[in-house]
């Protein structure tokens, strides 16, 4: 199919012809593709990009998720995951039960453990990068992805030392990775409604651009689907490619699509998959320095995920393993997530990509 065969308006046409020959699209341009552009022209446009940046491969990888705990400081609207200490339904590991987890999932081909959790008023940076030392004396070989912007801002706050010398800090422990969470939404005024004491935009950002030019690279996400509007989705893209531009150190982004179930927003219910098509497409086309989009399958569910493979998305994360509650907690259809990696490639394949096992940088991985 050629861009000439949509029958569109000149204005969608001539943003189509820019992103095929790789110009950067405005803010306008993305409101416009949004509003106006249908959405076969979407997934059209967003596979373009996709395969001018990862060709007819899609990554996944073999990797598992530790929770320390789901005690949180911070009273975020949408979290189903957070307790009070006190709940029944709290939990707070040791650093000894972190240890059993880890080693009950210590298998030889795991490239990637990702930590992340609730902000505990106790921890302190000594017992995370402690944390970190005796999962990697379990496991040397793997890649340790951890704890969002929000939980390392409070942290090293805590410690009184600077963003720089903490990230250094937990980069030595054997952190190499910092995952894309707590991002939410930039909009200052949305975010104060939504998660009202939680860290703000410029502190996500900082923590992102201090790790980039450490040489740590990381990932970002958005909650999308609740109170923002489409133009504070544009805006939140926005200051990631800004940042982008500066130091190239994401990775990945990946637009998170908020779940109901059992939060204090549950009443906005959750918006529909032509809007989630439309989100990893407008991701992919407007993201234009970020090399890789990817549809987290343990929050879309499967199905939703082999669907976005054909809007833009390069990369379905991995095996999991049952290890994370964020979303299962949130009503995500998997209950106890986990994929083989024969299912993994079988849903690449079905989307009609070549599916490619990748590690937390994206390396090929060939057995
Ligand atoms: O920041 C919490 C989101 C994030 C809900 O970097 C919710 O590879 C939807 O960031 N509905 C944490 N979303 C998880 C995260 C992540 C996940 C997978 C891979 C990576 C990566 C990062 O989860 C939070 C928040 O935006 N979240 N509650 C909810 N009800």
């Amino acid at each position: 199919m050629k861009l000439d065969d949509f029958d569109i308006c000149e204005d969608i046409k001539k943003i189509g012809y820019n992103v095929l020959n790789f110009k950067r699209i405005t803010d306008s341009d993305a409101l416009l593709l949004w509003d106006k552009a249908p959405l076969p022209f979407l997934g059209f446009l967003a596979s373009a990009v996709k395969r001018s940046k990862s060709g007819n491969e899609v990554y996944y990888n073999r990797n598992f998720h530790v929770e320390p705990t789901n005690v949180c400081l911070f009273n975020c609207r949408f979290c189903s995951y957070k307790r009070g200490a006190d709940s029944p339904d709290a939990w707070n590991y040791s650093l000894e039960e972190i240890e059993t987890i880890v080693k009950e999932r210590s298998k030889s081909y795991i490239t990637e453990v990702h930590i992340v959790g609730g902000v505990h008023p106790q921890h302190t940076i000594e017992y995370y990068c402690e944390m970190i030392h005796r999962v990697k004396a379990i496991m040397p070989w793997v890649s340790i992805k951890a704890f969002t912007a929000i939980e390392l801002a409070y942290m090293i706050e805590k410690a009184g030392i600077s963003y720089e010398a903490g990230l250094l800090m937990l980069k030595e422990s054997g952190m190499s990775a910092i995952p894309g969470g707590g991002a939410e939404i930039f909009n200052e005024d949305i975010r104060s409604k939504i998660c009202p004491d939680k860290g703000d935009s410029k502190q996500w950002l900082k923590i992102h651009e201090v790790a980039h030019k450490l040489g740590i690279t990381t990932n970002a996400t958005i909650l999308y689907g609740h109170i923002e509007s489409v133009a504070d989705r544009i805006d939140h893209l926005r200051r990631i490619r800004e940042l982008q531009d500066l130091h190239s150190g994401f990775n990945a982004f990946i637009p998170l699509k908020y779940r109901n179930f059992g939060n204090s927003m549950s009443e906005i219910g959750e918006v529909s998959v032509i809007e989630d098509m439309k989100m990893m497409a407008l991701s992919r086309i407007y993201l234009d320095n970020v090399p890789h989009i990817k549809a987290y399958w343990p929050m879309l569910g499967k199905n939703t995920t082999e669907l976005l493979l054909t809007f833009g998305a390069d990369d379905i994360d991995g095996t999991i393993d049952d290890s994370t509650k964020i979303y299962s907690m949130a009503g995500a259809e998997d209950q106890t997530p986990t994929m083989s990696v024969d299912e993994l490639i079988g849903l690449v394949s079905k989307a009609g990509y070549v599916a490619v096992e990748r590690d937390t940088f994206y390396n090929k991985i060939n057995l």
